[in-house]
């Protein structure tokens, strides 16, 4: 008798965890524009874009960050969409309880087209989102999100659309597409790039970030799109 009730006992321990480290789902949708129409004269061949990378995470880390130089997943990333790298890094900041998860998603094996991450837990503590990808081919150039905070005033955010622009990872000098490799020396800070084809100040695309599901505190929702 004994046994069971501590058995018993470990049983609830372990649900009350899982309860709390799931807070809400969310789906992250990537709609790419990219073409030649939005970008001329001509898209490069094979154009893609690598695998979804990123982490949900809190506020006393980043990910990546304009104005700061690209660390080596990010660069990694950037200039061959292997995510290996920046997958460790966040795996890094998980063990030092800064981030709770490795935030993966389909690549886009041509453009223009629409992926999705069709459930995404975030944890209350862990309510910031960094998500990247690599404009394919390319030097070193990606776009993506940072820092984006999905509780807002106490409350779970229920939709945001997020314009995509191209940035340039500061760590390879190359200036078109298909250039070959030039590393930066010294590397640069990450910067939006204003160089052609990305002068004309069109998105290339956006994330649609959608709540699907929530549980706990907050539990008062945006009735209104953050748009
Ligand atoms: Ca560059």
């Amino acid at each position: 008798m004994k046994n069971w009730v501590i058995l018993l006992g470990l049983t609830v321990a372990i649900a009350n965890v899982a309860n709390a480290g799931v807070d809400a789902t969310y789906s992250v949708r990537f709609e790419s524009d990219w073409s030649s129409a939005t970008h001329p004269p001509a898209l490069p061949p094979n154009s893609h874009f690598s695998p979804l990378i990123g982490a949900t995470h809190n506020p006393s880390v980043f990910v990546w960050s304009p104005g700061v130089l690209a660390s080596a997943g990010v660069q990694q990333m950037a200039e061959t969409g292997d995510s290996s790298v920046l997958s460790n890094e966040v795996n890094d900041l998980i063990s030092a309880g800064l981030a709770d998860q490795v935030v993966t998603g389909p690549s886009m094996s041509s453009t223009p087209m629409t992926v999705q991450i069709n459930s995404l837990s975030v944890a209350e503590e862990f309510s910031l989102l960094s998500l990247v990808t690599m404009i394919a081919p390319s030097p070193d150039w990606f776009v993506g999100v940072h820092d984006v905070a999905l509780i807002r005033d106490a409350a779970w955010v229920t939709s945001l659309s997020l314009d995509l622009h191209a940035y340039d990872a500061g760590t390879d000098n190359g200036t078109t597409f298909t250039a070959p490799n030039a590393p930066s020396n010294p590397r640069v800070p990450v910067a939006l790039s204003s160089d052609a084809p990305f002068d004309n100040g069109v998105p290339l695309g956006r994330f649609v970030i959608t709540l699907v599901t929530s549980s706990g505190p907050p539990d008062r929702l945006f009735s209104d799109s953050l748009e």
